[in-house]
């Protein structure tokens, strides 16, 4: 089953927003594979952004992605990252539509409260990038038969 790493920034701890954003990721059927706290440094965030690098806002970002410990997540499901993605909203939160995370929680296009996988190869390289294998648990709740037909389980 497809996973994706998540990413709840420091404008999401600093406002006690975990809960929230954890409680949707579980009424949705997501499943939670790895999850722990990290205080992010420029080294790893020049590599996380390095499609962004470049840009005039980076050092506003990187700063504002050290400002606080953050929380690491992999989640697990079917099609996980396409979906997630849609519940995080659009980059700018105050473009993001009502009912997504970010249309929901934030006001900001940096302090957009989490960072989502785009892409399965993106997915896998940011999943080794924050975890230790051993830090990702290969489970199955019980509960997996009601989250999903037989046939998509097989897919
Ligand atoms: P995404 O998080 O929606 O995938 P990306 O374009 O990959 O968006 O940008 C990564 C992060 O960089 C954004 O989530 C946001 O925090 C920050 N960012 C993107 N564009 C801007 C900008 O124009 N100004 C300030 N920060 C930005
Ligand atoms: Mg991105």
């Amino acid at each position: 089953m497809q996973q994706t790493l998540v990413i709840l920034k420091p404008s999401c701890v600093e406002r006690c927003l975990i809960g929230e954003v954890i409680t949707r990721i579980q009424n949705r059927g997501i499943i939670i594979t790895g999850l722990k706290m990290m205080q992010l440094d420029e080294k790893i965030l020049r590599e996380h952004y390095s499609h962004l690098v470049d840009k005039p806002f980076f050092p506003g970002l990187a700063a504002s992605m050290m400002a606080s410990p953050v929380v690491c997540m992999v989640l697990k499901g079917v099609d996980v990252i396409e979906v997630f993605r849609k519940m995080t909203g659009v980059t700018n939160g105050r473009k993001a539509e009502p009912g997504t995370l970010r249309g929901d929680f934030c006001m900001s296009g940096q302090a957009n409260i989490i960072h989502a996988s785009d892409s399965p190869e993106n997915a896998e390289i940011e999943i080794a990038r924050f975890f230790k294998p051993e830090e990702v648990f290969d489970y199955t709740p019980a509960y997996i038969k009601y989250l999903y037909g037989d046939d998509e389980l097989k897919a």
